[in-house]
């Protein structure tokens, strides 16, 4: 007879397949998921058995999947496969749990994560998912586990037992304390997986880590699945999961990848001071709305790892802005990319192309200034209605979006229709906003002064050359 360990739940996340023409393909990345760690951590720290399964990043693709399943947990039955999601996994996502259902008939299957947040009733009737958990997933996840009353449990969405209602219970109150909860649990990934993206660190190796949860922001474009009440660790905290990545896993990189980083000035100044006292020599990067640093700030953040920020920007039009909520003004945006500069940090900004109201001379009008202030990366996206955004719920009403095939909502495909550009021309401003800000004399000549080693000479090639997808798209036109 086989013995077979019981474990309460697997926490599985599918593969990040990007659809084709996503500008990531070309690119490849991976790290975990650190809600999953963060979530896992606190089941275990309850006193249940708690394994993870992360496909993307041990980069496990969808046909070997249930035979890399049985071999690694061959011993081991458990009560629930618990499924991540976001909108790009979601469809992976639902294959696996029927592969999984048809070789372990009896483990419920319950689904949580961005997607599944957005649209838990699609979930459950698209899929052979008994449960969802939305929004934060630690107090709703912990009581499923513990057996307690679906109808008593907060943030929790199922079927009836007849199958043929879908009940959503009242969402869960926030967590308020995050310093109260676990650190993530690395110890259950190949955390020696996690992989970069290009320009966007200066030390290997590299990670992410979140330290906060939810924005206050409420741009229309953003599935905010968290909501809108912020919740910060401390640096205290920041600085204990920092020190845990860097002595037992020996990363010399964090990537922060918080909605909005330096969102209280006074924690990111401790943080820093911190970081220095405490000789932990990372290099750092992380993202920031616009209208939130200082000459100040940033210097001390330069000062203690600080590499690279990562600005919102979106368009420099005021009524564009205005339009998708940002709240920001172009001024502001130039200010911070000047200051940050000046302060000696890369700027990284995000532009869309496709927000309301934009026309082809706003368009131009944003190449114009992205090459005038010359961050040191810009990545560009296709205003994309997703799932959990405001947009997304306005183009439902207006019965206008094209495709619910959530593979194409990787931010390089039109799905709703522009009120001023064609297809066409929306594809070429995407196309053109790279090209011509890349292949410029001035930026290939500030690559070429930056060469300082063989590995950066490599991240340069790569770069340069996942630009050629581009150019061939755009040429072919
Ligand atoms: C870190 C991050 C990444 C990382 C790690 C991805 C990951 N799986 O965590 C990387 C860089 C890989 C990444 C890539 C992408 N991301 Co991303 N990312 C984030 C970010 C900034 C933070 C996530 C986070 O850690 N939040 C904090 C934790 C606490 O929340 P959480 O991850 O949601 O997890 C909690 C709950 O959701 C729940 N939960 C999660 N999984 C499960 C599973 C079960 C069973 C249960 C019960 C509960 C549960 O419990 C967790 C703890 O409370 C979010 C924005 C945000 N603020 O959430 C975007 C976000 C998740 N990303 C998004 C997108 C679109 C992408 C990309 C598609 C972008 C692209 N084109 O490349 C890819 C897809 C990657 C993928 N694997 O699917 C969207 C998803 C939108 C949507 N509706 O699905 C978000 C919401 C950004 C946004 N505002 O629109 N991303
Ligand atoms: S885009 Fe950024 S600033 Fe805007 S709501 Fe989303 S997370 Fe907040």
């Amino acid at each position: 007879m086989t013995f077979r360990e019981e474990f309460d739940i697997v926490f599985i996340i599918p593969s990040f397949t990007a659809g084709s023409g996503a500008i990531w393909k070309a690119i490849d990345y991976r790290f975990h998921s650190p809600g999953v760690l963060a979530l896992a951590a606190y089941i275990r720290s309850n006193g249940y058995k708690v394994k993870v399964f992360d496909c993307n990043l041990e980069q496990i693709q969808e046909h070997t999947f249930i035979d890399e399943f049985a071999k690694r947990f061959k011993h081991i039955s458990f009560r629930y496969f618990g499924f991540s999601s976001t909108v790009q996994t979601i469809k992976s996502g639902i294959r696996l749990a029927e592969k999984l259902k048809k070789v372990y008939p009896e483990t419920k299957i319950v689904f949580g994560g961005a997607h599944a947040t957005s649209l838990p009733s699609d979930v459950l009737k698209n899929s052979i998912a008994d449960y969802v958990i939305t929004g934060e997933g630690e107090l709703s996840c912990l009581a499923l586990i513990r057996g307690d009353n679906p109808n008593s449990i907060d943030g929790l969405a199922y079927k009836s037992s007849d199958k043929r209602e879908i009940i959503i219970n009242k969402s869960c109150p926030r967590i308020s304390d995050l310093n109260s909860l676990p650190l993530p649990a690395y110890d259950l990934v190949p955390m020696q997986l996690c992989k970069p993206l290009i320009g966007t660190y200066k030390k290997i190796p590299a990670t992410i880590m979140v330290t906060s949860r939810g924005c206050i922001g409420k741009c229309l474009f953003c599935s905010r699945i968290i909501g809108n009440e912020l919740a910060l660790q401390s640096p205290e905290r920041i600085i204990e999961e920092v020190k845990l990545l860097y002595t037992d896993y020996n990363f010399r990189q964090i990537i922060f990848y918080d909605d909005t980083f330096i969102s209280n000035r006074d924690r990111i100044s401790v943080f820093c001071e911190q970081l220095k006292k405490n000789n932990l020599k990372i290099s750092w990067t992380c993202s920031s709305r616009v209208d939130l640093i200082d000459l100040e700030l940033l210097k001390l953040m330069k000062s203690a790892g600080c590499h690279q920020i990562m600005y919102g920007v979106e368009s420099f039009d005021k009524q564009v802005l205005k339009n998708i909520n940002k709240n920001i003004d172009p001024e502001d945006i130039f200010t911070a990319i000047k200051t940050t500069k000046k302060a000696g940090i890369e700027v990284r900004t995000a532009i869309m192309v496709g927000n309301p109201g934009d026309t082809a001379e706003i368009l131009k009008n944003n190449i114009k200034q992205l090459k005038k202030l010359n961050p040191d990366l810009i990545q560009v996206a296709i205003t994309t209605p997703l799932p959990g955004s405001a947009l997304f719920k306005q183009a439902e009403r207006k019965n206008a979006i094209r495709s619910y095939d959530w593979d194409l909502y990787n931010g390089s495909v039109i799905l709703t229709d522009h009120e001023n550009l064609s297809d066409k021309e929306l594809k070429s401003w995407y196309y053109k906003t790279y090209l011509l800000f890349y292949l410029r004399p001035r930026f290939i000549l500030r690559q070429i002064f930056k060469l300082k080693s063989f590995s950066n000479l490599k991240i340069a090639l790569i770069g340069f050359l996942s630009l050629f997808p581009i150019l061939f798209r755009f040429l072919r036109r």
